[in-house]
């Protein structure tokens, strides 16, 4: 299953590829930051060129698994449908064609005969990725292309990716909001057990220099005996170390944020913007913890970045659960691991794949245990 890793690695960089495109051609940026607002909103597309960007994305990651996996096909799932209706009320489905010329006559026809965007969008779907990759060549997964499922966030922290601000961040701390945030997220997980076990994480915007915004990839595996990861683990911290960093959304509760200062002190307790940039920031060991009491995620948020947790030791539980119930045994925490095979058939539409309880990521067991210590009877 290397291939399959390597295949995704290149599929999400051309997906960022065509975030960034969006954001460097005029016609498709015009088209990215219109403001539809009352009788506007939506004139012209009943959904808006975001979602255009969001679905085309998802879809070309399908196309290209599909093609080289076609036992997978049928079990890739993303955030977005890829139903379109365009401004004469036509269904349009969106798929990559065989051909550029093709796609861009499919892509007209939602963009309402805007060829110049078509062409753009078109182009960038079917320009092939170049990417260096490392340490990807001696992976051996014992897996069968037909055990697997993949979950896709085409664009994650979509507000941050319109809004378009460019942050400065110093080496070694996280970025509160801004294109950083933005990410490609793509999980695999094993369809019988719902266990994430390759994640792809790809962040268009890492740097800027001379010439533009350059990405970053990040990746691991995590099945088995078979741990292997991008990413190198931080230093372990010594024990006696008081501090301890948690990251949250800005829109966390009261209660928990209360909860956590007294373990972080001011300067440890961080906000930051994006479900996976959250999780990104544990993986780097930019934050110690990541904590949401809401089940405002879903499972392609989490996926992706969860196997890469994993494959460093580390993991993602359900937090309602683990307040609940939660104990650490041996340094590993195995109750109400996060998984992704199962929908809640009592919910309708995206809530059918939310992460109800909440969740908390984390790769050290003990920072997992005095986080879980603090919020214990607190909301
Ligand atoms: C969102 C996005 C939000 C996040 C939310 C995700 O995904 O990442 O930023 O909220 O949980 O579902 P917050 O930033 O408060 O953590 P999307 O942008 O794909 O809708
Ligand atoms: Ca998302």
């Amino acid at each position: 299953m290397a291939d399959l890793l390597k295949l995704l690695l290149r599929v999400a960089e051309k997906a960022a590829n065509v975030a960034r495109v969006c954001r460097q051609e005029a016609p498709l940026f015009q088209l990215l930051v219109q403001e539809k607002t009352g009788v506007d909103k939506n004139k012209k597309f009943v959904q808006d060129f975001k979602t255009l960007a969001d679905v085309v994305i998802q879809e070309m990651i399908r196309h290209d698994v599909g093609a080289q996996f076609p036992e997978i096909i049928d079990h890739i799932q993303g955030e977005e449908s890829n139903k379109f209706e365009n401004g004469l009320g036509e269904c349009v489905i969106v798929t990559v064609c065989g051909t550029e010329k093709e796609t861009a006559a499919l892509l007209a026809t939602v963009l309402d005969g805007d060829q110049m965007a078509a062409t753009l969008l078109a182009c960038a779907i079917h320009q092939d990725a170049t990417l260096t990759l490392t340490g990807t060549d001696d992976l051996h997964i014992p897996l069968s292309p037909s055990d697997l499922g993949i979950w896709i966030d085409p664009i994650d922290a979509t507000s941050q990716y319109i809004q378009g601000r460019e942050e400065v961040v110093e080496e070694g701390c996280l970025c509160s909001s801004g294109l950083q945030c933005a990410l490609v997220l793509i999980g695999v997980y094993i369809r019988a057990t719902g266990e994430p076990v390759i994640g792809v994480i790809n962040q268009p915007f890492n740097h800027k220099d001379p010439t533009g915004w350059k990405g970053k990839h990040f990746w691991g595996v995590s099945y088995g005996s078979v741990k292997a990861c991008s990413v190198l683990r931080p230093k372990d911290r010594p024990t006696e170390c008081p501090g301890l960093s948690v990251v949250l959304s800005s829109s966390e509760k009261q209660a928990v944020k209360e909860a956590l200062a007294p373990l972080c002190g001011p300067d440890r307790l961080m906000y930051a913007s994006g479900a996976g940039y959250k999780i990104l920031c544990v993986i780097l060991g930019l934050a110690d913890v990541y904590v949401l009491s809401e089940g405002s995620t879903f499972k392609w948020d989490s996926c992706g970045p969860h196997a890469l947790l994993l494959a460093l030791g580390g993991g993602m539980l359900d937090l309602k659960e683990c307040l609940r119930f939660g104990h650490c045994e041996g340094g590993h925490h195995d109750q109400g691991e996060l998984t992704y095979h199962q929908s809640h058939s009592e919910s309708t539409g995206a809530d059918r794949w939310a992460n109800q309880g909440g969740l908390v990521a984390y790769l050290d067991c003990q920072m997992l245990h005095r986080v879980i210590g603090e919020l214990k009877g607190k909301f």
